[in-house]
């Protein structure tokens, strides 16, 4: 983990992103800005993405795009939409040397001269999109372990998320938030369309815990491994909330508010697990663990497992700390 400044600072909730970013970056002494603007980068193609899933139903962009992504997954129009505001915000900005997305095979080389790499699902659970449910942006951030100035490698975007820089969340709800950390705890920004700004809306975000909603697909259940259908009797047993909405931001927000766990186990669909190391995991690892919660894969932390390939699964277990150590038995 880098060596993160553990002061946080307070300011007032109604204070913008860019003045939050602005005054942590102070408070990291050897900060140059550049992940300051990365982050503001990021913050600024997620209004643009926002606007284009709001329009999305008038504007006859929603469907299927007719190209399948990487995963073999039947792309939506604004799966593809959103890999490129995305692409385009970071080349512009100059701080990224490479990305490693959902939407791409194999990593984009951005800037050579760009001192960190990203790792992206621009936007998760785009089946969603045409029946208006909340969707998602998760990303990484990383500092390039190549020398700056060369071309990026597969060195520099296969770390494990112990490496992590910073990691957030987009989530386009009934209101679109900005999540996001670089070590010194979770803040959360609402945004204000009328005013084009991110607000601070929750600072110092902090998961239960425990809590008793469980996010799984028990469509799956047959073909789970015993312990998981141990776990699941026992949150029916005691009377837990099943809530599972098919997108992984929008299930992942609602736990870390209230308290609760995410589970993406192995399945005979998914023998890895369905979820993407590198631009979910991970990224949902980091923000956990800074808020008080845990991510693993079942056997231990998903933070401390070494990538082997861009597009790697693992199972997930996410959320409260005492329910992630009862489900997975750490
Ligand atoms: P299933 C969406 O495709 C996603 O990656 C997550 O957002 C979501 O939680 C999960 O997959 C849904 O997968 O197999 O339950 O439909």
């Amino acid at each position: 983990m880098a060596a993160a400044e553990n002061s946080r600072i307070a300011l007032p909730v109604g204070t913008n992103l860019d003045r939050f970013i602005m005054k942590n970056q102070e408070a990291f002494p050897y900060a140059t800005g550049e992940l300051s603007q990365l982050l503001r980068d990021l913050a600024y193609a997620g209004k643009v993405v926002n606007r284009e899933i709001n329009m999305a139903g008038l504007a006859d962009i929603t469907g299927a795009y007719g190209g399948q992504n990487v995963q073999g997954e039947e792309q939506q129009n604004l799966d593809v939409a959103a890999n490129i505001r995305f692409s385009r915000a970071l080349q512009k900005g100059g701080e990224v040397a490479a990305v490693i997305s959902e939407e791409e095979e194999e990593m984009i080389h951005l800037n050579r001269n760009g001192g960190y790499v990203i790792a992206i699902d621009p936007l998760d659970g785009s089946s969603n999109i045409d029946v208006n449910v909340s969707i998602g942006t998760i990303f990484s951030i990383y500092r390039r372990k190549t020398e700056v100035g060369t071309e990026s490698t597969m060195e520099d975007v296969l770390q494990p998320g112990n490496a992590q820089v910073a990691a957030g969340y987009i989530l386009y709800g009934s209101s679109t938030m900005f999540v996001y950390t670089t070590g010194a705890g979770v803040n959360g920004f609402t945004y204000e369309p009328s005013l084009g700004e991110y607000i601070l809306s929750h600072q110092d975000m902090k998961i239960p815990e425990t809590g008793s909603i469980y996010s799984v697909n028990e469509g799956s259940y047959h073909s789970f491994q015993p312990e998981v259908k141990e776990y699941i009797e026992k949150c029916r047993e005691r009377g837990y909330s099943a809530r599972y909405i098919g997108s992984l931001v929008a299930d992942f927000h609602r736990n870390l508010l209230k308290g609760g766990i995410y589970i993406y186990p192995a399945t005979a669909k998914a023998p890895e697990g369905k979820l993407r190391l590198m631009y979910e995991c991970n990224c949902l690892a980091f923000i956990v663990e800074q808020a008080g919660g845990k991510a693993t894969d079942g056997k231990g932390r998903i933070m401390d497992i070494v990538p082997t390939e861009l597009h790697q699964r693992v199972p997930f277990f996410v959320g409260s700390k005492e329910m992630v150590e009862e489900a997975s038995g750490l």
